[in-house]
């Protein structure tokens, strides 16, 4: 019988690649959307995987709608992605962020615990919660990657505390009641439909828009950050293969090399032949009050124990984002999309809603 998989969060990034992927495998796949006033399902159309999607709504404030998703997938497996996951939103809404990325967390935890103990969970840990460390690691060893399951944790945003809350959570539900609750300490990874706020994209479309003559400047704030950036579609992936693992572990998801924004910016204009200090603009109000100054993670035991390996490196990163938004621009220019909602909506019949369990 084919497994059946929830995630939440599928309207995300990881959610649609994570979908994409299982339904490949043959998973049956639930995935959760939360009620908003404008439908949001445009990855999953993206990706082609729209009506393969069994749609329910659910939110992580509200524990009834999480046990509810439970009982109606009735799953092997829960992916739980959705959380707010914006660093700097996160500044401005620190008690929602917590309660979103954080008690969310522990309220899927009962309500799994409740339903069936045995479903096994995966919780979307971040390279976030290292903070302030990252920048120690790189400084003090010269580049030495030191960024791994054993590292300790130093939080600089309200987004990273909740994931801070949430990870000790996975772990304390792992070991008082035996649950199979596996986490992903993810590095940041990027792709096509990555949100737009977030700099790789935002750099990315800006480059098309400039490009295009769309647009004429770019505006960013401490372009000396430094990211480990890996490609979304092959991090997914790194999920699905612990949840297979014998055991539920944590396991640092990576690509072991570091970029600076600037660097970012600069290849991504250079592959447009275009020079980036020419069209980029630093602003105060994209800076942080604090900010995690550079991460760069050692995925070794991911590749010793799950035989995975990145295989996307930065360059081609930036070839696959920039082309991308180039070519959806472009389409925009010979009149190919408008704005339209009633495509991006499911139809009513297709959403599933309570104790319609099949
Ligand atoms: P994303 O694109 O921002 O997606 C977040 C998802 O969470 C969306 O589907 C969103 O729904 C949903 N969500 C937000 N608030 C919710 C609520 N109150 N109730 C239910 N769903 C809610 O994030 P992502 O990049 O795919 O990341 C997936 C997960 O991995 C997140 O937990 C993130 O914190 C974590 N993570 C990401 C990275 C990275 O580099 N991408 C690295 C480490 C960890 P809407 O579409 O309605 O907004
Ligand atoms: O910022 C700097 C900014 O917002 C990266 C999330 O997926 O990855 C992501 O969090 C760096 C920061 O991602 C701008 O200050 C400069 O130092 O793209 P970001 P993030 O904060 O690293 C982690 C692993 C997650 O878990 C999160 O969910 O870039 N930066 N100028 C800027 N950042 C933004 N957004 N916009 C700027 O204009």
């Amino acid at each position: 019988m084919a497994k059946r998989a929830l995630i939440t969060g599928v309207t995300g990034q990881d959610g649609a690649y994570l979908a994409d992927l299982l339904l490949k495998k043959g998973y049956t796949v639930y995935g959760t959307f939360r009620r908003l006033s404008t439908p949001n399902f445009w990855r999953l159309q993206y990706l082609g995987i729209f009506d393969k999607v069994r749609l329910m709504p659910a939110d992580m404030n509200d524990m009834s709608s999480l046990t509810e998703a439970i009982h109606v997938a009735n799953p092997d497996e829960v992916y739980n992605l959705a959380a707010q996951s914006f660093v700097a939103a996160s500044f401005e809404q620190p008690i929602s962020t917590g309660t979103i990325s954080g008690l969310g967390v522990a309220m899927m935890l009962e309500a799994i615990r409740h339903t069936d103990p045995k479903i096994k969970f995966y919780q979307a840990s971040t390279s976030e919660m290292y903070g302030k460390i990252g920048l120690h690691s790189i400084k003090e060893k010269k580049g030495r990657v030191l960024l791994n399951e054993k590292s300790n944790f130093s939080p600089t945003s309200p987004y990273a505390a909740a994931k801070v809350y949430a990870y000790w959570t996975t772990k304390i539900y792992r070991e008082a009641y035996d649950m199979f609750a596996c986490q992903g300490i993810l590095f940041n990874h990027e792709s096509p439909i990555r949100g737009l706020e977030f700099v790789t994209r935002k750099i990315s479309n800006a480059v098309a828009k400039i490009h295009l003559g769309i647009e004429k400047e770019l505006r960013l704030g401490n372009t000396k950050a430094v990211r480990d950036w890996g490609y979304a579609p092959e991090y997914v992936e790194a999920m699905w293969r612990m949840m297979q693992y014998k055991e539920p572990e944590d396991f640092v998801v990576a690509t072991d090399r570091f970029h600076s924004v600037a660097q970012f910016a600069e290849a991504a204009f250079d592959s447009m032949d275009m020079d980036w200090k020419k069209y980029t603009k630093t602003d105060k109000k994209f800076f942080r009050p604090i900010d995690t100054d550079a991460l760069r993670g050692d995925y070794s035991k991911a590749k010793k124990l799950l035989k995975w390996k990145p295989n996307v490196q930065f360059e081609k990163l930036v070839e696959i984002m920039v082309r991308e938004d180039v070519k959806r621009w472009q389409n925009v220019l010979d009149g190919k999309v408008f704005p339209w909602d009633a495509p991006n909506y499911p139809t009513e019949a297709s959403i599933i809603t309570r104790s319609m369990k099949q």
